[in-house]
Protein backbone atom coordinates (compact mmCIF):
# COMPACT_ATOMS: atom_id res chain seq x y z
CA UNK A 1 0.00 0.00 0.00
CA UNK A 2 1.16 3.85 -1.03
CA UNK A 3 0.80 5.73 1.74
CA UNK A 4 0.15 9.66 1.29
CA UNK A 5 2.24 11.55 2.75
CA UNK A 6 2.30 15.10 3.11
CA UNK A 7 4.16 17.62 0.86
CA UNK A 8 8.05 17.04 1.10
CA UNK A 9 8.26 13.83 3.46
CA UNK A 10 9.90 10.73 3.01
CA UNK A 11 8.83 7.84 4.96
CA UNK A 12 11.46 5.89 7.14
CA UNK A 13 11.00 2.58 9.33
CA UNK A 14 12.77 4.04 12.66
CA UNK A 15 11.84 6.54 14.68
CA UNK A 16 15.30 8.18 15.38
CA UNK A 17 16.43 10.44 18.82
CA UNK A 18 16.71 13.10 16.57
CA UNK A 19 16.68 17.45 17.17
CA UNK A 20 19.50 19.97 16.89
CA UNK A 21 22.60 18.63 16.98
CA UNK A 22 23.73 21.42 19.75
CA UNK A 23 21.01 19.16 21.95
CA UNK A 24 22.35 15.58 20.97
CA UNK A 25 25.18 16.00 23.85
CA UNK A 26 22.45 17.46 26.59
CA UNK A 27 20.98 13.72 26.97
CA UNK A 28 20.68 12.72 30.06
CA UNK A 29 19.37 8.90 30.75
CA UNK A 30 17.38 9.50 34.11
CA UNK A 31 14.15 10.46 33.97
CA UNK A 32 13.04 12.97 36.30
CA UNK A 33 10.36 13.36 38.35
CA UNK A 34 7.20 14.45 36.24
CA UNK A 35 6.78 17.70 38.02
CA UNK A 36 5.22 20.73 35.26
CA UNK A 37 5.25 24.44 36.34
CA UNK A 38 2.69 26.63 35.31
CA UNK A 39 3.72 30.48 34.36
CA UNK A 40 2.92 33.44 32.56
CA UNK A 41 -0.56 35.51 32.43
CA UNK A 42 -2.29 33.45 35.31
CA UNK A 43 -3.46 33.92 38.46
CA UNK A 44 -2.17 31.47 40.21
CA UNK A 45 0.94 29.83 39.51
CA UNK A 46 1.02 26.08 40.40
CA UNK A 47 3.06 22.54 39.45
CA UNK A 48 0.88 19.79 38.28
CA UNK A 49 2.77 16.50 38.77
CA UNK A 50 1.62 12.57 38.63
CA UNK A 51 -1.16 13.26 40.83
CA UNK A 52 -2.80 15.64 38.94
CA UNK A 53 -2.19 14.13 36.01
CA UNK A 54 -4.04 11.04 36.88
CA UNK A 55 -7.23 12.94 37.08
CA UNK A 56 -7.34 13.08 33.60
CA UNK A 57 -9.11 10.51 30.86
CA UNK A 58 -6.63 8.68 29.28
CA UNK A 59 -6.14 8.82 25.40
CA UNK A 60 -4.30 5.98 22.98
CA UNK A 61 -3.78 7.57 19.59
CA UNK A 62 -2.10 6.19 16.53
CA UNK A 63 -0.14 9.10 14.53
CA UNK A 64 2.68 9.77 12.01
CA UNK A 65 5.51 12.22 12.87
CA UNK A 66 6.81 14.70 10.54
CA UNK A 67 10.05 16.12 11.28
CA UNK A 68 10.90 19.46 9.48
CA UNK A 69 13.94 17.89 7.55
CA UNK A 70 11.38 15.84 5.59
CA UNK A 71 11.78 12.18 7.55
CA UNK A 72 8.35 10.81 8.17
CA UNK A 73 7.75 7.58 11.16
CA UNK A 74 4.29 6.63 9.88
CA UNK A 75 1.85 5.25 12.16
CA UNK A 76 3.33 5.78 16.28
CA UNK A 77 0.77 4.14 18.92
CA UNK A 78 1.05 6.85 21.77
CA UNK A 79 -0.93 7.48 24.90
CA UNK A 80 -1.49 10.10 27.78
CA UNK A 81 -3.80 12.57 27.96
CA UNK A 82 -5.36 14.66 25.91
CA UNK A 83 -3.95 18.96 25.49
CA UNK A 84 -7.68 20.14 25.73
CA UNK A 85 -8.42 18.02 29.00
CA UNK A 86 -5.03 19.16 30.47
CA UNK A 87 -5.80 22.64 29.86
CA UNK A 88 -9.27 22.82 30.66
CA UNK A 89 -9.41 20.33 33.54
CA UNK A 90 -6.51 21.57 34.71
CA UNK A 91 -5.03 24.79 33.93
CA UNK A 92 -8.45 26.60 33.63
CA UNK A 93 -9.57 25.81 37.37
CA UNK A 94 -6.21 25.72 39.30
CA UNK A 95 -4.02 28.26 37.50
CA UNK A 96 -6.69 30.83 36.39
CA UNK A 97 -4.78 31.80 33.04
CA UNK A 98 -5.60 35.28 31.73
CA UNK A 99 -8.47 34.61 28.76
CA UNK A 100 -6.10 36.44 26.53
CA UNK A 101 -3.13 34.14 27.12
CA UNK A 102 -3.06 32.30 24.03
CA UNK A 103 0.70 32.22 22.76
CA UNK A 104 2.06 28.95 25.06
CA UNK A 105 5.71 28.14 25.39
CA UNK A 106 6.65 24.72 26.58
CA UNK A 107 10.39 24.24 28.35
CA UNK A 108 12.56 21.29 28.30
CA UNK A 109 14.71 19.81 30.75
CA UNK A 110 17.49 20.09 27.86
CA UNK A 111 16.88 23.49 27.21
CA UNK A 112 14.74 23.14 24.13
CA UNK A 113 11.89 25.26 23.93
CA UNK A 114 8.83 25.55 21.58
CA UNK A 115 5.45 27.48 21.22
CA UNK A 116 2.04 26.94 19.63
CA UNK A 117 -0.82 29.20 19.36
CA UNK A 118 -3.42 27.77 21.87
CA UNK A 119 -6.19 27.59 19.34
CA UNK A 120 -3.61 24.90 18.08
CA UNK A 121 -2.94 23.02 21.05
CA UNK A 122 -6.75 22.33 21.70
CA UNK A 123 -6.96 19.95 18.53
CA UNK A 124 -8.32 16.24 19.17
CA UNK A 125 -4.82 15.22 18.12
CA UNK A 126 -2.49 16.99 20.69
CA UNK A 127 -1.54 14.82 23.46
CA UNK A 128 0.59 15.07 26.15
CA UNK A 129 2.23 11.26 25.96
CA UNK A 130 3.70 9.23 28.56
CA UNK A 131 3.38 5.65 26.82
CA UNK A 132 4.62 5.15 23.31
CA UNK A 133 4.41 1.57 21.63
CA UNK A 134 2.37 0.04 24.99
CA UNK A 135 5.41 0.93 27.13
CA UNK A 136 6.27 4.08 29.26
CA UNK A 137 8.28 6.63 27.35
CA UNK A 138 11.63 6.15 27.38
CA UNK A 139 14.17 8.71 27.98
CA UNK A 140 15.53 9.29 24.66
CA UNK A 141 11.80 10.08 23.38
CA UNK A 142 10.85 12.35 26.00
CA UNK A 143 10.12 10.51 29.38
CA UNK A 144 8.32 11.35 31.45
CA UNK A 145 6.31 13.63 29.57
CA UNK A 146 6.37 14.69 25.81
CA UNK A 147 4.41 16.71 23.60
CA UNK A 148 2.72 15.17 20.15
CA UNK A 149 1.15 17.33 17.85
CA UNK A 150 1.08 15.24 14.45
CA UNK A 151 -0.19 18.52 12.64
CA UNK A 152 2.76 20.05 13.11
CA UNK A 153 6.42 19.57 12.34
CA UNK A 154 8.68 17.68 15.00
CA UNK A 155 10.15 20.18 16.41
CA UNK A 156 6.42 21.80 18.44
CA UNK A 157 6.38 18.07 19.87
CA UNK A 158 9.13 19.21 22.88
CA UNK A 159 10.19 16.11 24.77
CA UNK A 160 10.78 16.09 28.67
CA UNK A 161 8.53 19.63 29.54
CA UNK A 162 9.57 20.86 32.41
CA UNK A 163 7.19 23.85 32.55
CA UNK A 164 4.21 25.42 30.44
CA UNK A 165 3.84 29.50 30.07
CA UNK A 166 0.81 31.09 28.84
CA UNK A 167 1.79 34.61 28.08
CA UNK A 168 -1.13 37.47 26.50
CA UNK A 169 2.18 39.18 24.75
CA UNK A 170 3.95 37.35 21.56
CA UNK A 171 7.65 38.42 23.09
CA UNK A 172 8.42 35.80 25.32
CA UNK A 173 10.04 33.25 22.66
CA UNK A 174 13.72 33.06 22.45
CA UNK A 175 13.61 30.34 19.58
CA UNK A 176 16.14 27.21 19.93
CA UNK A 177 17.64 27.45 16.41
CA UNK A 178 18.10 30.53 13.82
CA UNK A 179 15.62 32.67 13.58
CA UNK A 180 14.03 31.67 10.17
CA UNK A 181 14.01 27.64 11.09
CA UNK A 182 10.79 28.55 13.80
CA UNK A 183 7.58 29.01 12.30
CA UNK A 184 4.61 30.11 14.69
CA UNK A 185 2.70 27.31 14.04
CA UNK A 186 4.63 24.91 11.71
CA UNK A 187 1.75 23.39 10.06
CA UNK A 188 3.13 19.74 7.70
CA UNK A 189 -0.04 20.03 5.46
CA UNK A 190 0.88 23.76 4.91
CA UNK A 191 4.44 22.93 4.75
CA UNK A 192 5.31 25.55 6.70
CA UNK A 193 9.16 24.54 8.33
CA UNK A 194 9.97 27.85 8.63
CA UNK A 195 9.99 31.69 8.23
CA UNK A 196 10.71 33.56 5.11
CA UNK A 197 11.56 30.57 2.54
CA UNK A 198 9.29 28.48 1.10
CA UNK A 199 9.26 25.07 2.59
CA UNK A 200 9.84 23.44 -0.47
CA UNK A 201 13.25 25.56 -0.47
CA UNK A 202 14.53 24.15 3.12
CA UNK A 203 13.61 20.67 2.18
CA UNK A 204 16.88 20.89 -0.06
CA UNK A 205 18.34 22.55 3.00
CA UNK A 206 17.36 20.19 5.24
CA UNK A 207 16.91 16.76 3.87
CA UNK A 208 21.38 16.47 3.28
CA UNK A 209 21.76 16.81 7.07
CA UNK A 210 19.19 13.97 8.25
CA UNK A 211 21.48 11.10 7.95
CA UNK A 212 24.46 12.71 9.94
CA UNK A 213 21.93 13.72 12.81
CA UNK A 214 20.15 10.32 13.24
CA UNK A 215 24.05 9.29 13.62
CA UNK A 216 25.14 12.27 15.91
CA UNK A 217 22.11 11.21 18.45
CA UNK A 218 22.49 7.76 18.17
CA UNK A 219 26.08 7.93 19.66
CA UNK A 220 25.59 10.93 21.99
CA UNK A 221 22.92 8.32 23.96
CA UNK A 222 24.36 6.99 27.19
CA UNK A 223 23.15 4.24 29.27
N1 LIG B 1 13.46 18.52 24.62
C1 LIG B 1 13.59 18.34 23.29
N2 LIG B 1 12.49 18.12 22.57
C2 LIG B 1 12.59 17.93 21.24
C3 LIG B 1 13.84 17.99 20.59
C4 LIG B 1 14.99 18.21 21.39
O1 LIG B 1 16.15 18.25 20.93
N3 LIG B 1 14.83 18.37 22.74
N4 LIG B 1 13.90 17.83 19.22
C5 LIG B 1 12.67 18.04 18.45
C6 LIG B 1 12.73 17.54 17.07
S1 LIG B 1 13.48 18.55 15.92
C7 LIG B 1 12.13 16.38 16.68
S2 LIG B 1 12.06 15.89 15.08
C8 LIG B 1 11.52 15.48 17.68
C9 LIG B 1 12.14 14.10 17.59
O2 LIG B 1 11.54 13.26 18.53
P1 LIG B 1 12.28 11.92 18.98
O3 LIG B 1 13.69 12.30 19.38
O4 LIG B 1 11.47 11.37 20.09
O5 LIG B 1 12.27 11.04 17.78
O6 LIG B 1 11.67 15.96 19.00
C10 LIG B 1 11.50 17.35 19.14
N5 LIG B 1 11.46 17.67 20.54
MO1 LIG C 1 12.81 17.70 13.81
Amino acid sequence: MTRSLPPGQIEIDEFPRFGLTDYAERYHPDIPPLEIAIRGDITTEITLSAQEMALLPRQNQRSDFHCVTTWSTCDLPWAGVRFRDFYEKLIVPLAHPKAEATHVIFRSHDGFRARLPLADLLADDVLLADTLKGAPLCPIHGAPLRLVAPAHFGYKSIKQIKAIEFWIEDTHFRPPALKFMDHPRARVAHEERGLWFPGWFLRYLYRPLVKKTILLFKRTIKD
